[in-house]
């Protein structure tokens, strides 16, 4: 046909052929593995803050922010920019290695849908970075319970601290979980120190890990609370990202 057809490659440039054909197929073989990934953040749908009119979106009901329309007393406490639209179908989404978007949303109206959660991934970073210096420490971590992640300013209302904190919980702001080691997923507090007692010790335990968190990682510098169990929980920590350190024993 006139047009010359190249020479063929000498052999040794067929090896790495073969070898890239053979990553191919075992990158295949394992797809299963990568389906399972976590889904980020960004990717959920979202709405917009102003999507909320006369305190709901949809039949969702969230109330009044602190400073909505109103200047707020530090950054941190302005209105959540926007909210993770949560459905039937995105629920379960693993959003990161242990938690899901479920974890996080608040248990108020349990038959509504759509419902709307504020989450800073901040706080998400920051949960996982706590399992992790427990790991590290010998305090075997398989499930870090999520007591309360979003509340909003109507369940914070009705469920929050009536002590007069509360008012300005950073749960409303999504930055915020309450949380204790519940790796037999009995819903309450796990021994992890293993000297036979449930207390607060075993919380305290968390504290300190998420002081190492935040003696690595400035940027998640927030709330440590450390809270005694009653008839209704066990002992639990609050943990926030609100760029300031607070400590408290609740
Ligand atoms: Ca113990
Ligand atoms: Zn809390």
């Amino acid at each position: 046909m006139g047009i010359s057809t190249p020479t063929q490659p000498p052999d040794k440039n067929r090896i790495p052929m073969r070898r890239t054909i053979f990553i191919i197929i075992l990158l295949l073989a394992f797809t299963p593995i990568f389906a399972h990934a976590e889904t980020s953040l960004n990717d959920l749908p979202f709405v917009p803050f102003s999507a909320k009119i006369n305190g709901r979106i949809g039949n969702y009901f969230l109330g009044m922010w602190p400073f909505e329309k109103q200047t707020p007393i530090s950054p941190a406490y302005a209105d959540p920019a926007k909210f993770i639209e949560v459905t039937i179908k995105n629920f379960n989404l693993q959003i990161s290695k242990h938690f899901k978007i479920a974890d996080f949303v608040d248990k108020d109206q349990a038959n509504v849908w759509p419902k709307y959660t504020a989450l800073d991934t901040r706080l998400v970073d920051k949960l996982e970075l706590i399992i992790s210096e427990l790991n590290q420490e010998g305090f075997a971590v398989k499930h870090l319970a999520i007591m309360c992640g979003f509340r909003s300013p109507n369940s914070n209302a009705t469920f929050g601290d009536p002590r007069g904190r509360g008012k300005l919980s950073r749960h409303m702001f999504g930055d915020a979980a309450d949380i204790y080691v519940d790796n037999d997923l009995s819903g309450w507090t796990n021994d992890i120190n293993h000297d036979g007692r449930v207390d607060i010790e075993d919380v305290r335990i968390i504290a300190r890990a998420a002081e190492r968190v935040e003696a690595k990682h400035p940027n998640l510098i927030g709330g440590i609370g450390i809270y005694p169990g009653n008839g209704c929980h066990g002992p639990f920590i609050h943990v926030d990202v609100r760029g300031q350190a607070a400590r408290w024993n609740g």
